[in-house]
């Protein structure tokens, strides 16, 4: 007899299915974590950083939050045309990146904006690429979110999920053949460890010993993708044993551990001794982009288990209770952050369109007969 066909899903309501309770990560007791949620330290495990510098990773955890709660705001004002937000994600970018030598090179993916910020990547400047005016670097011609820092090492990304990693363990290989003394992070959120590029950079990088640390966010979705369809594996950090590379998974919303690992895995490859890959175990509490609705696809009581585990107030709690932090600070930080940010959205929002000429700039060092002809029809016209 022929098997009745299950009835097919409504486009628009894609549960996806759930074997444990909202927000319970497989194989969560094997995670590298330093600061607990109440804000105590695992004194075995403190990397030691000085107070100015926690109190520079709290700075800076606050001011990406900020940055990203008012470019969706821009968003949904129609100020802006897409925006990628990371709340939720600010720990993993903001203590890996810290945890790296300025010199050091960065190959994000969507979730990394925070990375050119932190290298000086002046804020109007980042409004100005999300607007797409003259004041960015890539005259509109790259999406909104795909910033570009040279100065600050930090690699303009590619949309293609996955390449990032191939494109960070080429740099990381040319690095060392130039005799730099650079070491490369290489950004991937989870759905990427399913992309080709995975496979090829991994492989690559631990056969060669490329210089490079492999990050990958784990934030548990791929737009609609949950982890548990994504990946059979327990876990993403195990993935790397195949490939003869040391991994580490860590609680992507605790600085301290990610910073932890982060500075270790670096040393390993500043000192010649290969790739290391981490997985940081951390939450998408918003939707993939501004043009997401995750309530078709998600449960509220997921995302609600990990506001939780919020990155931010973790580490202010610690700073709290050893009395480095008050509720004046606190104000008084909310408000030059705010004061910050309102300036960088008027001075970006100030700058006219690009140039005209900037349409056939950047393309060949010298523009082509053809593009010139083109060009000169399209200023006729
Ligand atoms: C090769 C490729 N396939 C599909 C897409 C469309 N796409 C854009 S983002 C995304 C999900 C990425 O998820 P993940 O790697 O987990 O990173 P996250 O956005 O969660 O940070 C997909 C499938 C793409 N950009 N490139």
């Amino acid at each position: 007899m022929a098997r009745k066909s299950a009835p097919r899903r409504k486009s628009g309501s894609r549960k996806a299915p759930r074997k444990s309770a909202p927000g319970q990560v497989a194989g969560s007791a094997r995670m590298l974590s330093v600061l607990k949620e109440d804000g105590s330290l695992d004194p075995n495990r403190d990397p030691g950083l000085p107070t100015e510098t926690l109190l520079h990773l709290y700075e800076t955890m606050v001011r990406v939050r900020e940055f990203d709660r008012r470019m969706l705001v821009l968003q949904r004002q129609g100020r802006i045309g897409f925006y990628g937000p990371i709340l939720g994600q600010e720990a993993a970018t903001v203590g890996s990146v810290a945890a790296l030598e300025d010199r050091d090179w960065i190959f994000p993916a969507l979730r990394e904006g925070a990375a050119a910020l932190m290298r000086g990547l002046p804020l109007h400047v980042a409004i100005a690429q999300l607007i797409g005016n003259d004041l960015d670097r890539c005259k509109g011609r790259q999406m909104p979110c795909h910033y570009t820092f040279k100065e600050g090492n930090y690699y303009g990304m590619s949309s293609v999920i996955g390449t990032q990693i191939s494109h960070a363990v080429g740099a990381a290989m040319a690095a060392r053949l130039r005799g730099d003394d650079v070491v490369v992070a290489g950004y991937m959120g989870d759905g990427a460890t399913s992309a080709n590029d995975f496979h090829s950079g991994m492989n690559f990088a631990a056969v060669y010993k490329a210089p490079c640390v492999l990050i990958c966010q784990n934030n548990q979705w791929a737009i609609s993708v949950p982890i548990s369809m994504q990946s059979a594996s327990e876990t993403l950090a195990m993935k790397a044993d195949a490939y003869g590379m040391p991994s580490v998974r860590v609680d992507g919303n605790d600085v301290l551990a990610v910073y932890a690992a982060t500075r270790e895995a670096a040393q390993r490859a500043r000192q010649g001794d290969g790739p290391t890959f981490l997985e940081l175990v951390t939450y998408r509490r918003l939707g993939h982009s501004s043009s997401d609705d995750p309530s078709r696809y998600r449960d509220e009581a997921e995302v609600a288990a990990w506001e939780q585990r919020d990155p931010v107030e973790r580490l202010r709690r610690h700073l709290e209770q050893a009395g480095n932090w008050s509720a004046d600070d606190e104000q008084g930080l909310q408000d030059r952050i705010a004061a910050e940010v309102n300036e960088a959205i008027r001075e970006a929002e100030a700058a006219g369109p690009p140039a005209r000429e900037t349409l056939i700039t950047d393309v060949f060092a010298e523009p082509t007969p053809g593009l010139l002809a083109d060009y000169r029809d399209w200023l006729a016209d």
